[in-house]
């Protein structure tokens, strides 16, 4: 008499064991898609300014459509703006070559900064 509730004990473990069982099983994710293919590398030119500023100087700004892939010409903002300072210097901008060359272009305002409004084509 004093072993059935032990033996009973162990009957509801090992169901309880067996429906745990079941439930992950059953909860078990499905296994994800496969990626898509790479889409092939392409980039078209949308647009393209010439700025003349006189002196007998010349800015060419050309802009392109974004493709899949993060390019040169997508910044995270945030992360270049390295003293939080809510503007991208030119020392800050040295660290993406293509805003560095262009960087006169983009400062539309020509204060030596590059500010989130100036940048909104180029932030991701
Ligand atoms: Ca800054
Ligand atoms: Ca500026």
């Amino acid at each position: 008499m004093s072993r059935t509730p032990a033996r009973l004990a162990a009957a509801l473990l090992l169901a309880a064991a067996s429906g745990g069982a079941l439930a992950q099983a059953a909860t078990l994710p499905l296994p994800p898609d496969p990626p898509p293919p790479a889409a092939a590398p392409m980039q078209r030119q949308s647009g393209m300014v010439v700025i003349e500023r006189g002196n007998d100087e010349r800015v060419v700004v050309r802009s392109y459509e974004p493709d899949s892939v993060v390019g040169e010409y997508r910044i995270d903002f945030d992360a270049m703006d390295a003293n939080g300072d809510g503007v991208i210097d030119r020392r800050e901008a040295a660290a993406n070559p293509t805003l560095e060359a262009e960087f006169r272009a983009v400062d539309e305002n020509g204060d030596g900064h590059l500010d989130r409004a100036e940048l909104s084509g180029w932030i991701r």
